[in-house]
């Protein structure tokens, strides 16, 4: 017997180009979203010199919208790539394997983008849930998958779009009772992933669509837990913030006329309040009223009036995020503050005590907490 013979054979009829257009169309919206929302968040977490002077902070709350769709999007890609690849294992089977260079080459770049987005979301959804499993740095190499990912897949689209502009549409005249038992199948398949899809999103989308908190059961984060009313991500015995370093705490700030303040001292400052979020990159996100310092105020009390480039150092030695750097539109904005209070509290030692970053339109991951130096950048 010839190999051909003893391949399998799928007569399954929703493995046709129909059903891998109208899954992929679907497919196609859920990457492109958590693609923009992804080059959004990288950019805002670590932005190329041309864009730093220029990040914006208003709206206050659009890096909360951006990554909760990033997360929102990347989960409801999970069943929808998964249904996507099953329509069209089939052709993993089809004979020859190789017809041209051409075939070859486009063979590999689909094997590449299947493989890059498996990964891709795989790392996604276990950072959803605090898993950094990886001996590499999860940021770049999600980064770099990401543009991986849409270069094949336009390479992919433009391969096929013959395809798929052929099966844009339903066929419209003269359907066969084939054709139509084909269609009834295919919305069964639909609805099927349509569910699917509803329920991944709703149960865990309230993790940041506040009003769905209440059913965010399969989400990794409840926005309500913690204390003060907003989780917790590194405690502050997590940190290594020790007793005796949070007494001997003083904040110091750089600049042409440095100073040392002591938390009495800071409190004798002008307070402000503000309402903004803490938006976690990882997908839960909560707003909560701050009260504090600006720190445009404690700039200017060292000789720099118009805000500054800074490195802001914590008390916490170990691990990532102990220092973080902030640039100028959000060191000069009225709505930048070094929080002393949280919800009407002073600070609990895991949300910072005694004083910590909050600053409009930021990934969470920069609110730096414990915060000790204010150090100027060039
Ligand atoms: N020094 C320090 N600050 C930090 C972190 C950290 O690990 N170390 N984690 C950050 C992250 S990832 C988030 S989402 C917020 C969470 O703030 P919260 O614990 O007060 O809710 O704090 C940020 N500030
Ligand atoms: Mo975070």
């Amino acid at each position: 017997m010839d190999l051909p013979a003893l391949l399998p054979r799928f007569r399954g009829r929703l493995h046709d180009p129909r059903t891998a257009t109208v899954v992929g169309r679907l497919l196609g919206v859920a990457v492109l979203v958590c693609f923009v929302t992804g080059v959004v968040s990288h950019y805002l977490q670590e932005p190329p010199a041309w864009l730093s002077a220029h990040l914006p902070t208003r709206p206050v709350s659009g890096y909360r919208v951006t990554q909760g769709l990033h997360v929102i999007s990347g989960t409801a890609a999970v069943p929808l790539l998964l249904v996507k690849l099953w329509t069209v294992y089939p052709r993993l089977f089809a004979w020859p394997p190789v017809r041209s260079v051409t075939h070859a080459l486009e063979r590999l770049s689909i094997a590449v983008l299947v493989a890059a987005t498996l990964l891709e979301l795989f790392m996604g959804l276990l950072n959803t849930v605090q898993w950094y499993v990886w001996p590499f740095s999860f940021r770049q190499v999600h980064w770099a998958l990401a543009w991986v990912i849409i270069g094949s897949l336009l390479l992919h689209l433009a391969v096929k779009a013959p395809v798929v502009l052929a099966n844009w549409r339903r066929r419209p005249t003269e359907l066969r009772e084939q054709d139509i038992e084909d269609e009834i199948d295919r919305r069964s398949l639909l609805l099927g992933l349509g569910t699917a899809v509803g329920a991944v999103t709703l149960f865990t989308a309230g993790q940041s669509v506040t009003p769905l908190k209440d059913l965010a059961l399969l989400a990794p984060r409840d926005p309500d837990a913690g204390l003060q009313g907003l989780p917790v991500n590194r405690t502050a015995r997590a940190a290594g913030i020790t007793e005796e370093a949070v007494r001997a705490w003083r904040l110091h700030v750089e600049g042409p006329k440095p100073y040392d303040l002591t938390l009495d001292e800071l409190r004798a400052m002008p307070q402000h309040r503000v309402e903004l979020p803490i938006a976690c990159v990882e997908g839960w996100s909560k707003s909560a009223h701050w009260e504090g310092v600006r720190i445009k105020d404690l700039l200017a009390r060292a000789g720099l009036p118009d805000g500054a480039r800074l490195r802001i150092v914590s008390l916490q030695r170990r691990g990532g995020y102990g220092v973080t750097e902030m640039d100028r539109p959000y060191t000069r904005d009225d709505l930048t503050l070094l929080a002393l209070r949280l919800n009407g509290e002073i600070l609990t030692p895991d949300h910072g005590f005694p004083a910590r970053v909050i600053a409009p339109n930021r990934p969470g991951v920069l609110q730096t907490k414990w915060v000790t130096r204010l150090e100027v950048l060039a």
